[in-house]
């Protein structure tokens, strides 16, 4: 264990290092570094014993009328905002529209909901169709150390849940209608919002689920397939900030889904963990993202699954029947897809 922790804290230093000399305008900070290192080291005995909702409701007291929705349409390109307990308002405060699908984008650990993530996900969908797009405020709970925010998840997912499910009670709303998209710790909520509708939701898009603190062998404790009728992820740096293992019905590992091409000095993947938000804004527009059912990428590289099934990542249209692991290679700049190779 000591080893461990001199370890990182040798690796601490050299990304302050990196990180004080890089222009990267997504780098996070030292002291969120720290907290993420921290909860890696610590948090797994933490866990291990007790189930997470009773540990939410004892480290910090739950309000869900904290958790408020920014509501976009073609309509009102300008958000407005509505709490939790305000459904029935829905559609006097907004201008959601019931003949429209929705999506909700949930974003991650210390992030805002008008956030970059949020905001150009929010073009590239209004931009496809007529779509009511609600961005997740969950920042007093994002805004925490990170091990305080993963104690949260249950709860804010929860949260989101019953705003769905309210709504497809009080508008006769399917949630047939309804995607959401979530980005690292947001990707876990996106599951427990599905969880509080049975997997009934239409589709989830996890971009690179976060993974320290998520584990493999707790499905009930994290996104996985049964979530929604079809859950996609999108793996980017499944080495640090990212899930390692294959969670959704499709699995994307664009590169190997480990480091991401044009992320060099990334020594904490920070910009690797990006990308996977980056790929699914870009898949939006034009998707030139073509990947290939395969085991690993050196196998797809290698041609060996070159007869496999062919997909398409991201996008907002999804193929039910498209179900594995899929492997693909990217540009290291926008735009990152590589086109129809095949
Ligand atoms: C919703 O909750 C907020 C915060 O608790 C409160 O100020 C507001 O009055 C509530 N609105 C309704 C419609 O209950
Ligand atoms: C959800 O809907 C039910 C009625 O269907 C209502 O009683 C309840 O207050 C609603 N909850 C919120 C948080 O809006
Ligand atoms: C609810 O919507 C479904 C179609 O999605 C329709 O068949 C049904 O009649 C509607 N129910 C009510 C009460 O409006
Ligand atoms: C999900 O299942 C539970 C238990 O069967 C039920 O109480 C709840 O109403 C269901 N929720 C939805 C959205 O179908
Ligand atoms: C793919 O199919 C072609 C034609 O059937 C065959 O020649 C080739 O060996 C196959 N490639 C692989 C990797 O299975
Ligand atoms: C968004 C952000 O925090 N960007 C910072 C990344 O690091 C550089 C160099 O340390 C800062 O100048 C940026 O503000």
């Amino acid at each position: 264990m000591k080893g461990l922790v001199i370890f990182y804290f040798l690796i601490y230093i050299i990304a302050y290092c990196k990180l004080q000399s890089s222009g990267d305008e997504f780098n996070l900070s030292y002291e969120q570094y720290e907290d993420i290192l921290q909860a890696k080291i610590w948090g797994k005995q933490l866990l291990a014993s007790k189930d997470r909702f009773t540990r939410t409701q004892d480290v910090m007291k739950f309000d869900p009328n904290a958790i408020s929705f920014y509501v976009y349409t073609n309509q009102d390109s300008a958000a407005s905002q509505i709490y939790f307990n305000e459904t029935a308002e829905l559609t006097a405060i907004t201008s959601f529209n019931v003949d429209f699908p929705s999506v909700y984008i949930i974003q991650g650990w210390k992030t805002h909901s008008d956030a970059y993530i949020d905001l150009e996900l929010t073009k590239g969908i209004l931009k496809k169709g007529q779509y009511n797009v609600f961005c997740v405020d969950w920042d007093q709970y994002a805004y925490q150390l990170y091990l305080e925010s993963v104690l949260s998840v249950p709860n804010v997912g929860k949260t989101v849940g019953q705003f769905i499910k309210n709504i497809s009670l009080l508008y006769n709303y399917s949630n047939d209608n309804v995607i959401v998209m979530g980005h690292s710790l947001g990707a876990h909520i996106a599951g427990f919002a599905g969880k509080e509708n049975n997997g009934s939701l239409k589709a989830i898009v996890g971009m690179d689920p976060a993974g320290p603190l998520f584990f493999k062998d707790k499905p009930e404790d994290r996104l996985n397939k049964d979530d929604a009728q079809y859950v996609e992820v999108i793996h980017t740096n499944a080495i640090f900030l990212g899930i390692d293992y294959s969670a959704g019905d499709v699995d994307f590992w664009p590169n190997g889904g480990y480091g991401q091409p044009g992320c060099n000095v990334d020594v904490f993947g920070a910009c690797c963990h990006k990308r996977s938000y980056y790929y699914q804004i870009e898949s939006l527009y034009d998707n030139q993202f073509y990947a290939r059912k395969c085991d690993s990428l050196e196998n797809y590289i290698a041609g060996k699954c070159a007869n496999n099934t062919g997909a398409l990542m991201g996008g907002i249209d999804f193929d039910n029947s498209i179900t594995g692991d899929f492997y693909l290679e990217t540009n290291s700049e926008e735009p990152f897809g590589l086109g129809d190779i095949f």
